[in-house]
């Protein structure tokens, strides 16, 4: 049995329950072989599942972006939980307070309850956000496929990145997370040649990357561009110059006493992977808040990678960064 014909299977890996005017759009795209999902479709250049090429549609059509707006944006794996969680208490330190962590919202929810994905719900505005502040979204999407409305704004992007090894290695296991028992896992080489050939959701990952860091390099007021591998090396670092770009650097009296050590740990890979809510929630599309938390390091792909494998991937960042200044 297909997965699309299985009753139990959860939405984000059925076909049938789209739209009739994207199901007209989604068969006249190329198509290929899903990771997880039946199948992967290829839009603007870049490759969806068909539920969530019914969100990019949507928000392509109905977000409304605002100047104050703040865009978190990554390829899927390299960081948006973690950048979801500090964003949204670096912003919302005054209204939520990391004093008592206990109280804190991320304590009780799950970042990505806490920071909107556009594609998926764009016209939902956060209620546990203080009215004040800036609005907080976040999205995957490629930079060609991002509303127009959003890049004719003055609304200021951060893009996180990752290493492609590592980002493959967490996109391989987090998609064999989502098969649950309606399919047999798929191998970590049919991924690996699909990854390399941009065929994974979001893929091509080497553009997507490329296409914000000339962005970044055109508009760096506005877009931030930052890499996981440097905000585990320097989290410190990397909170501030994020409370900076968002015009709400920490004041002297911050810095003594310590808030931003408070907010790293309070974002921190063993605090929330280590939260019940975390451990047991799972998000309105079905998918299980523990799939967000695997290891949360550096050079895992070291334990995955055969030596050929490593020389593929480093060879096609190479040729497609080439040039950029880009090195990952
Ligand atoms: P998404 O794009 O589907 O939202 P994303 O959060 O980007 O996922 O990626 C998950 C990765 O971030 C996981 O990496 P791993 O598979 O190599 O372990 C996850 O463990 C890691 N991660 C999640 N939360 C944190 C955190 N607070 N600090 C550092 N890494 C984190």
């Amino acid at each position: 049995m297909s997965i699309s014909q299985s009753s139990a299977a959860p939405k984000y890996l059925q076909e049938d329950e789209i739209v009739p005017e994207c199901k007209d759009l989604l068969s006249t795209l190329p198509k290929e072989k899903g990771w997880a999902e039946p199948h992967l479709y290829k839009y603007q250049g870049f490759w969806y599942p068909a539920w969530q090429f019914q969100g990019v549609l949507e928000c392509q059509q109905h977000f409304q972006a605002q100047d104050t707006d703040i865009l978190l944006v990554s390829a899927p794996k390299c960081g948006t939980t973690w950048l979801k969680a500090l964003a949204f208490t670096i912003i919302n330190r005054n209204s939520h307070s990391i004093d008592d962590p206990g109280k804190h919202p991320l304590f009780y929810n799950n970042p990505h309850d806490l920071v909107p994905q556009l594609e998926l719900e764009s016209h939902i505005d956060n209620p546990i956000f203080n009215p004040s502040s800036p609005r907080l979204f976040a999205t995957h999407l490629p930079y060609i496929s991002l509303p127009e409305c959003a890049k004719n704004s003055e609304c200021k992007l951060v893009y996180i990145c990752r290493n492609p090894k590592d980002t493959f290695v967490s996109l391989w296991h987090f998609m064999n997370e989502l098969r649950l028992n309606h399919l047999v896992s798929i191998s970590l080489e049919v991924a690996f040649d699909k990854f390399c050939r941009g065929v994974s959701i979001f893929g091509p990952f080497w553009d997507h990357v490329s296409d914000y860091w000339e962005e970044s390099r055109k508009r760096p007021n506005e877009v931030l561009f930052l890499k996981y591998e440097e905000m585990k090396e320097d989290p410190n670092l990397h909170v501030k110059r994020l409370a900076e770009f968002f015009g709400v650097p920490f004041s002297i009296e911050e810095e003594a006493s310590g808030v931003e050590d408070g907010i790293i740990k309070l974002c921190s890979f063993e605090i929330l992977s280590k939260l019940k809510v975390n451990k047991d929630g799972k998000l309105p599309s079905g998918v299980e808040n523990k799939t967000f938390f695997r290891q949360g390091g550096v050079g895992d792909w070291k334990n995955y990678l055969s030596p050929v494998m490593v020389e593929r991937l480093d060879c096609l960042t190479e040729e497609k960064f080439q040039g950029s200044g880009l090195l990952l």
